[in-house]
């Protein structure tokens, strides 16, 4: 499977274009209306959140409404389709202004930001939503909620699958925890009045990954390899780190074996689903570290690249924390890369061809026969 994005952050439409997916997937248009609002509608965000109505269409690959095995193309409108008619020569610290400066050598910063804008992450959000409608044909669910913004940890965090989901919905900041939630909204007003901007972490966990995903073989196709390749492409992802961010000491941290009912079980799940680049059966857990927004309310100290003398950064429209939508966006992150691992296990085809290769995939015999194979 391949997604490609494409769009400028004020051009006509955002861009994405699934390929390799089964055919007969029946999706569900809903998931991805929901996904989109809630990237657009949490606290915290800017103006430009105010204009955008995101809304999608699919233009090909679908026939009434289930994939047909061609390429997928979701195609998202900008409303603020006008881009910024003041050439801008001074870099914001922290975004691409200053880099891509030097490496494409074109006339205005402004142009960059078409590109590295996040508002590409509406077109990754829309594609990771729409394969949603496939996870769910195996039992697979992703959620992602906010751990930390700005100063404010959530304490208390639900084990219990539903009820996390539930408080994270309830939750403006999409915070598990109501207590935190609270804070994280006051310090992210304390922030905006300051002209400052907030960075955090959130969590992202994929349910009901089946074992076996991802290779040992080459570099590039470990899972976690593919979970840090997407992952740092989004922007203000500055760490990603998967399982448990406590692993200073073997004995607490390695995931013991168990058996319960006749099957293999781990005591714990501090490695995050994921052992020697193969998931591992547990559920999958990804803490990503989000970088706070590079355009500030109060002017950093810059340089002007016309005249090459000291400058204050400019203001332009922007948000106050990006912590609360990049929520959003790693879980379509994350359903995108199991999604492709899934697919490149089962291969090509029907749905249903590949629902039966799942089912009837047999778990390592280690009997007499199994081993005869092996002995000539
Ligand atoms: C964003 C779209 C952008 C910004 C923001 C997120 O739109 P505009 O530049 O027209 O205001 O609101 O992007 C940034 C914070 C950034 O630094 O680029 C979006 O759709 O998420």
């Amino acid at each position: 499977m391949k997604l490609t994005i494409a769009g400028d952050s004020h051009g006509k439409y955002m861009v994405a274009i699934l390929e390799g997916l089964p055919s007969g997937i029946r999706v569900d248009e809903d998931l991805i209306r929901r996904d989109l609002f809630r990237r657009r509608n949490c606290y915290g965000r800017g103006k430009r959140m105010k204009i955008e109505e995101d809304a999608f269409e699919i233009v090909s690959g679908l026939w009434k409404g289930i994939t047909t095995g061609a390429p997928v193309t979701i195609l998202i409108p900008n409303k603020a389709a006008n881009p910024v008619k003041d050439v801008r020569s001074v870099p914001r610290p922290g975004h691409i202004d200053y880099a891509a400066w030097v490496k494409y050598k074109l006339p205005d910063l402004n142009i960059y930001v078409e590109r590295s804008s996040a508002r590409w992450t509406v077109a990754l959000t829309a594609a990771g939503a729409l394969l949603k409608s496939l996870l769910r044909e195996f039992g697979v669910e992703v959620l992602g909620y906010v751990t930390k913004l700005g100063n404010v940890e959530a304490r208390d965090i639900p084990d219990n699958f539903e009820e996390l989901k539930k408080r994270r919905d309830e939750s403006e900041v999409f915070c598990p925890d109501p207590e935190a939630t609270k804070e994280m909204i006051a310090e992210i007003d304390r922030a905006k009045e300051e002209g400052n901007t907030l960075g955090g972490k959130v969590r992202v966990i994929a349910k009901g990954v089946p074992a076996g995903l991802g290779s040992y073989s080459d570099l590039f196709e470990k899972l976690d390899s593919k979970i840090g390749a997407l992952f740092f492409a989004i922007p203000a992802v500055k760490g990603v780190l998967i399982g448990s961010e406590e692993m200073w000491y073997g004995f607490d941290y390695l995931d013991e074996f168990e058996i319960e009912n006749g099957r293999i079980k781990r005591k714990t799940n501090n490695l995050g689903g994921i052992e020697g680049g193969i998931s591992n059966g547990e559920d999958i857990w990804v803490n990503v570290y989000i970088k706070p927004i590079p355009t500030t309310g109060k002017p950093l100290d810059s340089v002007d690249l016309r005249t090459m003398k000291p400058e204050k950064t400019p203001y332009v429209r922007s948000d106050v924390t990006a912590v609360p939508p990049a929520s959003v966006v790693c879980e379509a992150a994350l359903s995108v890369v199991v999604s492709a691992v899934l697919l490149d296990h089962l291969g090509e085809g029907n749905i249903n061809d590949l629902k039966r290769r799942f089912e009837n995939e047999d778990f390592p015999c280690w009997d007499d026969g199994f081993w005869k194979e092996y002995d000539r």
